[in-house]
């Protein structure tokens, strides 16, 4: 097996795209993907600057090592959810890679900072862990990304995770969450900030193979949380389809992206968007839900 760059020995095997590379050329094919998603869809220039969500999986770390060795003006963010130690050791790992490499980080942690614990509120509320913790931090990259003046929001979501999260939407039709899925997000009020998916074309394999080459370190597990979740079995059933015809999550996303999308915009035009009453971030309710979770948990330490 050849590269089908530098036909030297080849490495890793795309059957996707029918092509092979060695390692030095798979590097220029993967920089080569996600500076071609950004210009693609206007993401961002290097005068902008990018807030990137950093939660310390291999994803995230790709996406912040690749962005800063492409020259982007990136910050990295980092939030800790109060997930026990899974929480303490991802932390660790993102401070290691930013004092390695002298990089810019923010770091956020919803119990020090604002009394939140995901626990209490999944049980006041009668709501999954995940979907409090969903919404604690699309508030904060927002809010940390308004308040800091930052031109857009990047996450390290991969053609795996797009993929999986179609195939949910797509089975139960959910137009909403359909007109939503994007590579980019644009910004329909001046207090929401752009999000950007600058590896939604690569897989989580190549995410891998990337931080493992460029030494980079990461925290292998996953969250506890998402053991049993739905999307690992829609990923499962699509890594099925893609062993049968390789190909087919990529013509699957990207077919929606350009013949499917467009047949849902009207319905996310119909969300009513306004200010919180407590504190101004926008939301389609009077009061957002981050300072709704805020009061629930000061008023139980209080009793
Ligand atoms: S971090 Fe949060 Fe995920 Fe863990 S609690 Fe669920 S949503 S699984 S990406
Ligand atoms: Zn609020």
């Amino acid at each position: 097996m050849k590269c089908v760059r530098c036909k030297q020995k080849a490495k890793i095997l795309l059957k996707r795209h029918n092509a092979a590379f060695c390692n030095e050329c798979f590097l220029y094919y993967y920089r080569n993907q996600v500076t071609k998603n950004i210009r693609k869809y206007k993401m961002f220039d290097k005068k902008d600057k990018i807030l990137a969500v950093i939660s310390g999986g291999k994803d995230s770390m790709a996406l912040w090592d690749v962005l800063v060795k492409e020259g982007y003006n990136v910050v990295a963010m980092y939030i800790n959810l109060g997930i026990g130690e899974y929480s303490n050791r991802s932390q660790k790992v993102v401070e290691s890679f930013a004092s390695k490499n002298n990089l810019p980080l923010i770091v956020k942690d919803i119990k020090k900072e604002f009394g939140l614990d995901i626990y209490k509120l999944s049980k006041t509320l009668k709501r999954s862990p995940c979907s409090i913790c969903g919404s604690i931090k699309r508030y904060l990259f927002n809010k940390v990304a308004y308040d800091g003046g930052f031109s857009a929001v990047a996450t390290g979501h991969n053609l795996d995770d797009e993929a999986a999260t179609l195939l949910g939407n797509v089975l139960s039709w959910e137009e909403g969450y359909l007109a939503r899925q994007a590579p980019v997000l644009p910004q329909t009020h001046p207090k929401l900030i752009k999000k950007v998916k600058p590896l939604y074309s690569l897989t989580e394999r190549e995410n891998l193979y990337y931080v493992l080459l460029n030494k980079i370190e990461f925290l292998h597990e996953e969250c506890p949380h998402s053991v049993g979740a739905r999307s690992i079995l829609f990923k499962e059933v699509l890594n099925k389809l893609e062993e049968e015809s390789p190909g087919t999550k990529q013509r699957f996303l990207n077919g929606f992206l350009e013949k499917g999308r467009r047949h849902f915009q009207d319905v996310s035009e119909k969300l009513e968007l306004r200010e919180c009453k407590t504190c101004g971030q926008v939301t389609t309710t009077e009061e957002c839900s981050f300072c709704r979770f805020v009061k629930i948990c000061n008023h139980q330490q209080e009793t």
